[in-house]
């Protein structure tokens, strides 16, 4: 049996939505944040020595970090599908799409939680103003524009086709939905109307649906 250990509101979700979409059968083993620190619980560790999810366990091996999951998944239950043919110009995409969406779109999405949280941390008085200025200068002056910078590009590549490797949904779709989300949710990606039908269209997904129903709530932290 695949077990998919499954971290609330985190990235696991989208391996519960590609898992539904093979039509595999898998069981969730789920594990909840620390109240304070959102961090995952120590028992997750136990599974891989970084305690991060998602990571999934299958015949007895135990596979960690999304997109390495994501192709692990396509290949072994796939049966030819969520993958362009190899050596096509799709798949350049589909290997591209599956890099970026944690390469190069998450650590700009991840500063602006990081320093929006900083805002509003417990901090002394004292030191409360000097804190605020310095995390409004990282993110104007390096972790907006850069948000921007990808925003853009996400929206312009989204106009080319109706998924991010062409016109058949594959995996890189399921890798970029996190970022998607995540910037719809912290960056105002939904007003980009590219971006905003690409999420309509997963979120109308069966598959998606049933992921949620499964996973549990999913709220991504803005
Ligand atoms: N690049 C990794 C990131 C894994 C990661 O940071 N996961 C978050 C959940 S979205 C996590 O486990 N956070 C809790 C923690 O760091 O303790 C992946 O895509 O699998």
């Amino acid at each position: 049996m695949l077990t998919v250990h499954h971290l609330e509101n985190s990235r696991s979700q989208r391996v519960l939505w590609l898992l539904e979409e093979l039509g595999v059968e898998y069981e969730i083993k789920r594990y909840e944040r620390d109240k304070k620190t959102m961090l995952a619980p120590p028992e997750l560790r136990a599974i891989h020595p970084l305690g991060k999810s998602p990571v999934i366990t299958e015949d007895g091996q135990t596979i960690a970090e999304s997109g390495a999951i994501v192709e692990y998944l396509i290949a072994r239950h796939g049966k030819g599908r969520f993958v362009p043919a190899a050596g096509s110009p799709e798949h350049l995409r589909y290997t591209y799409w599956l890099h970026y969406a944690e390469g190069s779109a998450m650590p700009p999405l991840l500063l602006k939680l990081v320093f929006e949280k900083m805002k509003s941390g417990p901090v002394p008085f004292f030191v409360k103003p000097l804190v605020r200025t310095i995390a409004d200068k990282v993110l104007t002056m390096f972790v907006n524009p850069q948000l921007k910078l990808h925003a853009g590009y996400i929206e312009s590549e989204l106009g080319k086709s109706t998924w991010f490797a062409g016109d058949e949904l594959s995996g890189a779709d399921i890798q970029m939905s996190f970022p998607l989300e995540a910037m719809a949710a912290r960056a105002g990606g939904e007003a980009r109307p590219n971006m905003a039908r690409f999420l309509a269209a997963i979120h109308a997904r069966p598959g998606y649906k049933r992921a949620l129903e499964r996973g549990g709530p999913y709220d991504i932290m803005s």
